[in-house]
């Protein structure tokens, strides 16, 4: 067992609660009612759907299934049903206004609160036990603030400049490969408020393999661009070349090639010149994994990396670095510094075997497709994880500086088509060790 488990939880579930309600608000406090409203982009839902969403599916959870005094009737839920509208069409739903949405959510919330107080701590009840289902809906809003965030970087009709936190400078430049013994590895997690594709925990066997001390930075796969990377068919999986072609592909999504070997990239609402020490964010897997290739590497396998982040000295970590919570020290996480910092910047955030950066900063491509783990149980609903196993999603893992502390550990999954570059992904390679 990774988790100590069994004692108060109410006092952390309501502080998470609000975390999250405070960064979605604050996300989009000043931003005019059009830029709520309009579809920014095919890719993503319309601002405001993403507020009554969160709402909706916190009533849902934290009210109608528990008991509570629910606010609206089950058939509201449709409008905003991720599985009902395809998002590129959610703008033309009737949806509620900016100020409904807003008001719908604290409404909700407030409910919750009172709610809350009526709930036993230690119920046996699967939904309720160490207060589970309020951390799934925590860690679904914050979720929801990151995808906020993807929507607002695709966002051109307005100068998005949000104040951000200033992000550590690098220090020591972290050594490039580190070997990771081989041998058998707990995987997943057992813990309060994991996920049902976390659980159970089991063991793997690895073989040995080095993997890349840190992110692969903007400097390094400029490189591989430079070379003429995205023009050579060698490096690219069939269907990744299929797609850099029909899409003209040459270079991560919001760099922008200003010829003569000079280049800068849109973040937000401003240009900047591309740090070269920055791990490459908004490369798809395809990217990913013909980088690796021209390197003469390979992705790493999920349980790879799960092994890299845990340590190989069979010791289970829930992070890196061990079981404390995540500081601003260990990893940039939680949305407020609004993009990665250089690499080498978390000393403490490293791993038991020495890998650096691991948890926050941008997601990190796998090799692996989505699937449940041998014993996998659908729980609390089959639609947050299962009815996406299968060979269509690539996994990602470890989290971005747009991911909160409370959705993301070492044995967290997150998962995307292998086209997609909206989200804030990079990646490391991995090599065999024989
Ligand atoms: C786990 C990030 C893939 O955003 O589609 C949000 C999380 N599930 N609402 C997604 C989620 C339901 C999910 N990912
Ligand atoms: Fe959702």
């Amino acid at each position: 067992a990774r988790h100590v488990t069994g004692g108060p939880w109410k006092a952390r579930a309501l502080r998470e609660l609000e975390t999250a309600r405070a960064r979605t608000l604050g996300m989009l406090a000043g931003l005019p009612e059009p830029e709520l409203v309009r579809q920014h982009s095919p890719l993503m839902s319309p601002l405001v759907w993403d507020v009554a969403h969160v709402a909706n599916y916190e009533e849902q959870w934290l009210l109608r299934s528990l008991g509570g005094k629910a606010l609206t009737d089950p058939s509201f839920d449709a409008i905003y049903d991720a599985f009902q509208h395809p998002r590129r069409t959610r703008s033309q739903l009737p949806l509620l206004a900016p100020a409904e949405a807003f008001a719908y959510a604290a409404r909700v919330r407030e409910a919750v609160r009172e709610h809350l107080d009526t709930v036993p701590e230690d119920s046996p009840e699967p939904l309720l036990r160490d207060g589970f289902v309020f951390g799934m809906v925590a860690q679904h809003e914050q979720q929801h603030a990151e995808t906020l965030a993807a929507t607002l970087q695709l966002m051109t009709t307005f100068e998005y400049r949000p104040a951000a936190r200033e992000r550590p400078r690098p220090g020591a430049v972290p050594q490039h490969e580190v070997l990771i013994s081989g041998g058998p590895v707990s995987l997943g997690s057992d813990g309060a408020w994991a996920y049902d594709n976390e659980r159970p925990v089991h063991t793997v066997d690895v073989a040995p393999f080095f993997l890349d001390a840190h992110p692969v930075t903007n400097g390094d796969y400029l490189v591989f661009v430079e070379a003429g990377g995205y023009e050579d068919p060698r490096w690219w999986h069939p269907k990744g070349w299929a797609y850099v072609q029909a899409e003209r592909l040459a270079h991560p999504l919001f760099w922008l090639p200003q010829g003569q070997h000079v280049w800068l990239r849109r973040r937000f609402g401003w240009v900047e010149a591309l740090p070269k020490d920055e791990p490459v964010q908004h490369v798809s897997w395809y990217e990913a994994d013909a980088y690796a290739r021209w390197a003469g590497k390979r992705l790493p396998t999920e349980a790879e990396w799960e092994k890299a982040a845990v340590g190989s000295d069979g010791t289970p970590r829930e992070h890196p670095w061990g079981h404390t919570a995540p500081t601003a020290a260990h990893a940039n996480l939680g949305g407020d510094t609004w993009g990665p910092a250089p690499v080498g910047a978390f000393p403490e955030g490293r791993s038991a075997d020495g890998v650096w950066g691991l948890l926050g900063d941008v997601w990190e491509w796998t090799a692996s497709d989505f699937g449940g783990y041998a014993g996998f149980r659908a729980f609390p609903y089959r639609e947050y994880s299962e009815v996406f196993f299968g060979s269509d999603y690539k996994v990602l893992r470890g989290g971005a500086w747009a991911s909160a502390p409370v959705a993301v550990r070492n044995s967290f999954r997150n998962w995307d088509y292998p086209i997609r570059r909206q989200i804030f992904a990079g990646f490391r390679c991995a090599r065999d060790a024989n």
